[in-house]
């Protein structure tokens, strides 16, 4: 084995996203591509004698990028990387990992919610030692990095054998293959009353997980199935697949047409759950009733405390700017801190770190806690079954509960896909320009009280995020966010994020796009959708 230092040219375009570097799948293969931005990773973070996680969603290419890094982690000096069985782990999984063997941090291959495939989607991200995303700092230099690189160092050697647990050598440094569930499995057993789960499976609660074919199948099988006892079957598209089977593993409505089919069918089991690619994300949905996902985050916030886990309560709540106060609701009755960041979870790290908050959550299906640094969607399913274990009542009634108490923060989100970069950039150059004379203005009858386009000051390390998300406010409580998507790899994607709250008694179960039905217009008519766009309606709604 021979350490070899290649030389290379920068090229342009690697710079990370919401979360991480995605890109076209024959653009990460292209020559230099994923070598180029993981030497700008080492050369970042460091590598000489620190020990690594490594895995993957287990999409198209994840295989042999895996014995890439691989390589390259031992020519760069590693001591040791801890790797899933056939470089699959699932994120919130490569984050247990990252924190329980005190790493220096992990590499991990997704492209998370976007399809995959030869020609769909690949990434890499890196994750620091408390097992989050790395932080907006760390991810500039990265790409800074990028810009001037001249080599990168690899390895000559034969593949690792990746379907063989146990320890392995590769040049100077240690290879460990763990099975990517059993950890994982034992954090979730410690956080839920999985005797109490077992005895709700065992009464006859029927449920369904469709994993999309995606990486949760493996965990979704172990855990509900095997040691939860529910039904053989339970799991859906359960084997992951390089392709995720043609499927494009994104929980919403929209995606995941199937399981919402069969909710809202004659034959509807009680609860039904799907996740994403890389298994951080999660929708829950009970019988004939659809949970958004910032209505998830606020019931979960009220309740769980029901969880073993949590069963001291929780220190304070923190939500994505776009999500809805639904959850502030909560923290305020609670009396904890509620913090809202930028899109992204990586905003969510300090906050976790600081023990400022315990659950955090996004409007994006994706909720998580403590446990780990990562959003977690098969926490989220079980935390939900933990509650429906110990209040013994439907989906539907607790929402209903919960609405009654907080009143309900109508909330839907319009996403507008594959629009000219150009007319997505000259539209939010217009409606920035255009924040200052909104104040005063009526708009469908209602008064907006104020617009800015969110600035974050970190409140624990004082860093500042500017422009992350256009905001207009509303004298009756509802409220428009506008952004640009940060994870896609096709021309630019429009988020509108509508939001409208309803005090009660009365008006509590409208459906969400009648109730924002004003909220909707306004929106099209500030931004000037159709006129810069061309889009009259969104591709999908959440
Ligand atoms: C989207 C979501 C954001 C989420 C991110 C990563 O980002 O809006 O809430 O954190 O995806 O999720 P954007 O920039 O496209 O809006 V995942 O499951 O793709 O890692
Ligand atoms: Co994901």
């Amino acid at each position: 084995t021979q350490v070899t230092t290649v030389a290379t040219a920068p090229i342009a375009g690697q710079k990370p996203g919401t979360s991480g570097l995605r890109k076209k799948t024959p653009v990460f293969m292209g020559r230099h591509y994923l070598e180029n931005f993981v030497q700008a990773i080492f050369d970042v973070v460091g590598s000489a004698g620190k020990t690594f996680v490594l895995g993957g969603d287990g999409r198209y290419f994840n295989d042999r990028a895996a014995q890439v890094i691989l390589r390259m982690a031992a020519a760069n000096g590693a001591a040791r990387v801890i790797v899933g069985q056939g470089a699959i782990l699932s994120t919130p999984a490569a984050s247990h990992l990252i924190r329980l063997n005190k790493t220096d941090g992990g590499i991990i291959m997704s492209a998370s919610h976007n399809p995959g495939g030869p020609e769909e989607d690949f990434g890499v991200k890196f994750n620091m030692p408390n097992g989050g995303p790395a932080p907006e700092g760390v991810t500039e230099a990265m790409y800074q990095r990028t810009t001037t690189i001249t080599e990168y160092k690899v390895l000559e050697a034969q593949d690792v054998d990746l379907a063989a647990i146990g320890r392995h050598q590769l040049g100077g440094m240690i290879v460990d293959v763990v099975d990517p569930v059993a950890d994982y499995a034992t954090l979730m057993e410690s956080l839920f009353d999985f005797p109490a789960l077992r005895s709700m499976f065992a009464n006859g609660f029927r449920m369904r997980m469709d994993s999309m074919c995606a990486v949760t199948g493996p965990y979704a099988v172990e855990i509900l199935e095997n040691q939860l006892g529910a039904a053989k079957g339970t799991c859906v598209n359960a084997t992951p697949l390089p392709d995720f089977g043609g499927m494009h593993p994104d929980p919403n409505p929209t995606w995941a047409k199937a399981l919402m089919d069969e909710m809202f069918s004659d034959a509807a089991p009680d609860f039904g759950a799907a996740s994403d690619g890389d298994g951080d994300r999660n929708m829950v949905v009970g019988r004939e009733v659809y949970v958004s996902p910032s209505d998830s985050l606020a019931v979960l916030a009220a309740n769980a405390h029901l969880a073993p886990g949590y069963a001291k309560g929780l220190k304070g709540v923190a939500r994505s700017m776009p999500t809805s106060a639904a959850a502030d609701r909560v923290a305020d009755a609670l009396g904890i801190g509620k913090y809202e960041t930028p899109t992204g979870w990586k905003f969510f790290g300090n906050l976790l770190d600081a023990g400022m908050a315990t659950i955090c959550g996004e409007e994006s299906f994706g909720t998580g806690s403590d446990h780990v640094r990562e959003k977690d969607g098969l926490w989220a399913i079980l935390l939900w079954l933990n509650i429906l274990a110990v209040r013994k009542q439907s989906v539907a009634e607790i929402l209903k509960d919960h609405w009654a108490t907080y009143g309900r923060n109508y909330y839907s989100r319009h996403d507008f896909e594959a629009i000219e970069v150009a007319k997505a950039d000259a539209m939010f150059a217009a409606l920035r320009g255009s924040l200052a004379t909104l104040p005063g203005r009526v708009v469908e009858g209602m008064t907006i009280t104020a617009a800015d386009d969110l600035a974050y000051t970190d409140p624990v390390d004082g860093s500042v995020s500017q422009k992350q998300g256009v905001r207009v406010m509303f004298g009756d409580g509802s409220r428009i966010v506008y952004r640009l998507s940060g994870t896609g790899t096709e021309g630019a994607t429009l988020r509108v994020y509508l939001e409208r709250y309803a005090a009660g008694p009365s008006g509590l179960d409208l459906d969400a796009q009648e109730a924002l039905a004003p909220v909707i217009r306004a929106a099209h008519d500030l931004a000037g959708i159709a006129a810069h766009t061309g889009r009259t309606a969104p591709d999908v709604v959440t």
